[in-house]
Protein backbone atom coordinates (compact mmCIF):
# COMPACT_ATOMS: atom_id res chain seq x y z
CA UNK A 1 0.00 0.00 0.00
CA UNK A 2 1.31 3.06 -0.98
CA UNK A 3 1.55 5.90 1.43
CA UNK A 4 -0.22 9.18 0.94
CA UNK A 5 0.89 12.23 -0.83
CA UNK A 6 2.51 10.64 -3.48
CA UNK A 7 3.38 13.05 -6.75
CA UNK A 8 1.11 11.17 -8.77
CA UNK A 9 -1.88 11.06 -6.13
CA UNK A 10 -1.39 15.22 -5.39
CA UNK A 11 -1.56 15.56 -9.31
CA UNK A 12 -4.64 13.28 -9.41
CA UNK A 13 -6.56 15.66 -6.46
CA UNK A 14 -5.33 18.87 -8.84
CA UNK A 15 -6.86 17.09 -12.33
CA UNK A 16 -10.14 16.13 -10.84
CA UNK A 17 -10.60 19.34 -8.71
CA UNK A 18 -9.76 21.13 -12.11
CA UNK A 19 -11.98 18.88 -14.13
CA UNK A 20 -14.81 19.66 -11.41
CA UNK A 21 -14.90 16.03 -10.78
CA UNK A 22 -13.92 16.29 -6.96
CA UNK A 23 -15.86 19.17 -5.39
CA UNK A 24 -16.99 20.43 -2.17
CA UNK A 25 -20.44 20.68 -0.43
CA UNK A 26 -22.95 18.75 1.01
CA UNK A 27 -23.37 14.95 -0.57
CA UNK A 28 -25.22 12.01 0.18
CA UNK A 29 -23.07 9.04 -0.27
CA UNK A 30 -24.49 5.59 -1.16
CA UNK A 31 -24.12 4.43 2.45
CA UNK A 32 -26.15 7.48 3.66
CA UNK A 33 -23.37 9.44 4.99
CA UNK A 34 -23.28 13.39 4.51
CA UNK A 35 -20.18 13.74 3.08
CA UNK A 36 -18.59 17.72 2.47
CA UNK A 37 -16.74 16.15 -0.71
CA UNK A 38 -18.17 14.05 -3.38
CA UNK A 39 -15.80 12.74 -6.30
CA UNK A 40 -17.98 12.18 -9.56
CA UNK A 41 -16.44 10.39 -12.39
CA UNK A 42 -19.14 10.75 -14.58
CA UNK A 43 -17.83 14.56 -15.25
CA UNK A 44 -14.64 12.92 -17.24
CA UNK A 45 -16.47 14.41 -19.57
CA UNK A 46 -14.78 14.65 -22.73
CA UNK A 47 -11.71 12.95 -24.76
CA UNK A 48 -8.68 15.24 -22.79
CA UNK A 49 -10.30 14.25 -19.83
CA UNK A 50 -10.62 10.45 -20.14
CA UNK A 51 -7.03 10.32 -21.94
CA UNK A 52 -5.64 12.16 -19.11
CA UNK A 53 -7.56 9.71 -16.92
CA UNK A 54 -6.71 6.80 -18.50
CA UNK A 55 -3.15 8.22 -18.39
CA UNK A 56 -3.43 8.07 -14.12
CA UNK A 57 -4.70 4.71 -14.12
CA UNK A 58 -2.06 2.87 -16.11
CA UNK A 59 0.58 4.56 -14.27
CA UNK A 60 -0.43 3.67 -11.16
CA UNK A 61 -1.45 0.33 -12.35
CA UNK A 62 2.18 -0.44 -14.54
CA UNK A 63 3.96 0.89 -11.57
CA UNK A 64 2.49 -1.45 -9.12
CA UNK A 65 3.87 -4.02 -10.62
CA UNK A 66 1.01 -6.17 -9.98
CA UNK A 67 -0.10 -9.21 -12.86
CA UNK A 68 -3.39 -9.84 -13.68
CA UNK A 69 -5.02 -11.46 -17.04
CA UNK A 70 -7.43 -9.19 -17.46
CA UNK A 71 -9.71 -6.32 -17.04
CA UNK A 72 -13.67 -5.78 -15.78
CA UNK A 73 -15.62 -2.73 -15.85
CA UNK A 74 -18.95 -2.64 -13.54
CA UNK A 75 -21.93 -0.85 -14.69
CA UNK A 76 -22.18 1.60 -15.00
CA UNK A 77 -19.18 3.92 -14.38
CA UNK A 78 -16.38 1.13 -14.64
CA UNK A 79 -17.60 0.57 -18.37
CA UNK A 80 -15.68 3.39 -19.57
CA UNK A 81 -12.76 3.34 -17.01
CA UNK A 82 -11.81 -0.36 -17.99
CA UNK A 83 -12.43 0.96 -21.82
CA UNK A 84 -9.73 3.64 -21.24
CA UNK A 85 -7.33 1.81 -19.00
CA UNK A 86 -7.20 -1.04 -21.56
CA UNK A 87 -6.52 1.20 -24.65
CA UNK A 88 -4.12 3.20 -22.52
CA UNK A 89 -2.42 -0.32 -22.05
CA UNK A 90 -2.41 -1.05 -25.65
CA UNK A 91 -0.71 2.13 -26.30
CA UNK A 92 1.86 1.21 -24.12
CA UNK A 93 2.52 -2.27 -25.21
CA UNK A 94 0.68 -4.15 -23.38
CA UNK A 95 -3.29 -5.43 -25.07
CA UNK A 96 -4.97 -7.39 -22.22
CA UNK A 97 -8.94 -8.82 -22.46
CA UNK A 98 -11.69 -6.20 -21.28
CA UNK A 99 -14.78 -7.14 -20.33
CA UNK A 100 -18.08 -5.48 -18.27
CA UNK A 101 -21.32 -6.16 -17.48
CA UNK A 102 -24.64 -4.83 -17.85
CA UNK A 103 -27.82 -3.72 -15.33
CA UNK A 104 -30.35 -5.53 -16.38
CA UNK A 105 -30.21 -9.01 -18.77
CA UNK A 106 -30.85 -9.16 -22.12
CA UNK A 107 -33.32 -11.84 -23.27
CA UNK A 108 -32.61 -11.21 -26.79
CA UNK A 109 -29.50 -11.52 -28.79
CA UNK A 110 -26.47 -12.65 -27.31
CA UNK A 111 -28.17 -12.72 -23.78
CA UNK A 112 -26.86 -12.31 -20.34
CA UNK A 113 -25.33 -9.96 -18.42
CA UNK A 114 -21.73 -10.25 -19.30
CA UNK A 115 -20.21 -8.67 -22.26
CA UNK A 116 -16.93 -8.26 -24.04
CA UNK A 117 -14.26 -10.79 -23.45
CA UNK A 118 -15.09 -14.44 -20.99
CA UNK A 119 -14.09 -13.83 -17.79
CA UNK A 120 -11.06 -16.24 -17.40
CA UNK A 121 -8.14 -16.11 -14.78
CA UNK A 122 -7.20 -13.39 -12.93
CA UNK A 123 -9.56 -10.52 -13.15
CA UNK A 124 -8.62 -6.98 -12.24
CA UNK A 125 -12.12 -4.73 -11.88
CA UNK A 126 -11.55 -1.29 -12.25
CA UNK A 127 -13.87 1.05 -10.66
CA UNK A 128 -14.10 4.78 -9.39
CA UNK A 129 -14.60 5.26 -6.09
CA UNK A 130 -14.58 3.29 -2.77
CA UNK A 131 -16.38 4.28 0.16
CA UNK A 132 -18.19 1.27 2.11
CA UNK A 133 -17.77 -1.10 -0.04
CA UNK A 134 -20.95 -2.23 -1.49
CA UNK A 135 -20.53 -2.10 -5.19
CA UNK A 136 -17.35 -4.37 -5.28
CA UNK A 137 -18.74 -6.89 -3.20
CA UNK A 138 -21.01 -7.22 -6.38
CA UNK A 139 -18.33 -7.13 -8.72
CA UNK A 140 -16.16 -9.84 -6.52
CA UNK A 141 -19.65 -12.02 -6.58
CA UNK A 142 -20.12 -11.67 -10.40
CA UNK A 143 -16.84 -12.86 -11.49
CA UNK A 144 -16.62 -15.66 -9.01
CA UNK A 145 -20.21 -16.47 -10.58
CA UNK A 146 -18.37 -16.47 -14.38
CA UNK A 147 -15.68 -19.07 -12.80
CA UNK A 148 -12.78 -16.42 -13.16
CA UNK A 149 -10.95 -14.94 -10.25
CA UNK A 150 -11.39 -11.47 -8.19
CA UNK A 151 -7.86 -10.62 -8.12
CA UNK A 152 -7.62 -6.90 -7.73
CA UNK A 153 -8.91 -3.85 -7.53
CA UNK A 154 -8.13 -0.25 -8.79
CA UNK A 155 -9.95 2.84 -7.91
CA UNK A 156 -9.51 6.40 -8.42
CA UNK A 157 -10.10 7.34 -4.97
CA UNK A 158 -10.07 5.58 -1.49
CA UNK A 159 -12.33 7.39 1.03
CA UNK A 160 -10.91 5.54 3.45
CA UNK A 161 -14.43 4.98 5.34
CA UNK A 162 -15.63 2.33 7.55
CA UNK A 163 -16.92 -0.77 5.38
CA UNK A 164 -20.50 -1.65 6.34
CA UNK A 165 -21.43 -5.08 6.78
CA UNK A 166 -25.30 -5.60 6.17
CA UNK A 167 -26.02 -1.90 7.13
CA UNK A 168 -23.42 -1.57 9.82
CA UNK A 169 -20.36 0.29 9.87
CA UNK A 170 -17.37 -1.63 11.17
CA UNK A 171 -14.16 -0.05 12.39
CA UNK A 172 -11.88 -0.93 8.85
CA UNK A 173 -12.17 0.52 5.64
CA UNK A 174 -13.85 -1.44 2.77
CA UNK A 175 -10.45 -0.81 1.11
CA UNK A 176 -8.81 -2.81 4.29
CA UNK A 177 -12.03 -5.59 4.05
CA UNK A 178 -11.27 -6.19 0.39
CA UNK A 179 -7.43 -7.02 1.25
CA UNK A 180 -7.59 -8.46 4.45
CA UNK A 181 -10.33 -10.37 4.47
CA UNK A 182 -11.00 -11.34 0.69
CA UNK A 183 -7.17 -11.24 -0.28
CA UNK A 184 -7.24 -8.90 -2.86
CA UNK A 185 -5.07 -6.22 -3.69
CA UNK A 186 -6.24 -2.79 -3.78
CA UNK A 187 -4.55 -0.28 -6.19
CA UNK A 188 -5.84 3.69 -5.86
CA UNK A 189 -4.66 6.43 -7.79
CA UNK A 190 -5.51 9.32 -4.44
CA UNK A 191 -7.13 8.24 -1.08
CA UNK A 192 -8.80 10.88 1.19
CA UNK A 193 -5.46 11.03 3.39
CA UNK A 194 -4.02 12.10 -0.29
CA UNK A 195 -7.06 15.01 -0.40
CA UNK A 196 -6.30 16.42 2.62
CA UNK A 197 -2.48 16.64 2.01
CA UNK A 198 -3.54 18.67 -0.98
CA UNK A 199 -5.83 20.59 0.91
CA UNK A 200 -2.96 20.98 3.89
CA UNK A 201 -0.23 22.30 0.81
CA UNK A 202 -2.55 24.55 -0.76
CA UNK A 203 -4.46 25.98 2.68
CA UNK A 204 -5.76 29.59 2.66
CA UNK A 205 -9.40 30.94 2.51
CA UNK A 206 -12.01 28.55 1.20
CA UNK A 207 -9.67 25.72 1.35
CA UNK A 208 -8.99 25.76 4.73
CA UNK A 209 -13.09 25.62 5.40
CA UNK A 210 -12.79 22.98 3.39
CA UNK A 211 -10.03 21.66 5.32
CA UNK A 212 -12.00 21.53 8.39
CA UNK A 213 -15.45 19.92 7.00
CA UNK A 214 -13.45 16.80 5.42
CA UNK A 215 -11.35 16.79 8.93
CA UNK A 216 -14.59 16.35 10.97
CA UNK A 217 -16.37 13.77 8.34
CA UNK A 218 -12.62 11.44 8.62
CA UNK A 219 -13.23 12.14 12.21
CA UNK A 220 -17.04 10.30 12.11
CA UNK A 221 -16.80 7.93 9.41
CA UNK A 222 -12.93 7.44 8.94
CA UNK A 223 -11.77 3.96 8.75
CA UNK A 224 -9.41 3.64 11.94
P1 LIG B 1 -19.55 1.91 -1.94
O1 LIG B 1 -20.34 0.90 -2.73
O2 LIG B 1 -20.20 2.30 -0.64
O3 LIG B 1 -18.11 1.53 -1.77
O4 LIG B 1 -19.59 3.27 -2.74
C1 LIG B 1 -18.95 3.38 -3.99
C2 LIG B 1 -19.89 4.06 -4.96
O5 LIG B 1 -20.43 5.24 -4.38
C3 LIG B 1 -19.21 4.54 -6.20
O6 LIG B 1 -19.10 3.53 -7.16
C4 LIG B 1 -20.14 5.68 -6.60
O7 LIG B 1 -21.28 5.18 -7.24
C5 LIG B 1 -20.56 6.31 -5.30
N1 LIG B 1 -19.73 7.48 -4.83
C6 LIG B 1 -19.02 8.27 -5.72
O8 LIG B 1 -19.10 8.10 -6.93
N2 LIG B 1 -18.21 9.26 -5.26
C7 LIG B 1 -18.07 9.55 -3.95
O9 LIG B 1 -17.31 10.47 -3.59
C8 LIG B 1 -18.82 8.79 -3.02
C9 LIG B 1 -19.67 7.78 -3.47
C10 LIG B 1 -20.55 7.17 -2.48
O10 LIG B 1 -21.77 7.20 -2.69
O11 LIG B 1 -20.04 6.71 -1.46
Amino acid sequence: VKGAGDRLALDFVQFALDAGVLRFGEFKTKAGRLSPYFFNAGLFDDGAKMLRLAEFYAERLIDSGLEFDMLFGPAYKGIPLGAVLAAELARRGRNVPFAYNRKEAKAHGEGGTLVGAKLQGRVLIVDDVMSAGTAVRESIAMIRQAGATPHAVMIALDRQEMATEDGVDVAHSAVQYVQNQLGLQVLSIASLDDLLKYLAERGGGELDAHRDKVLAYRQRYGAV
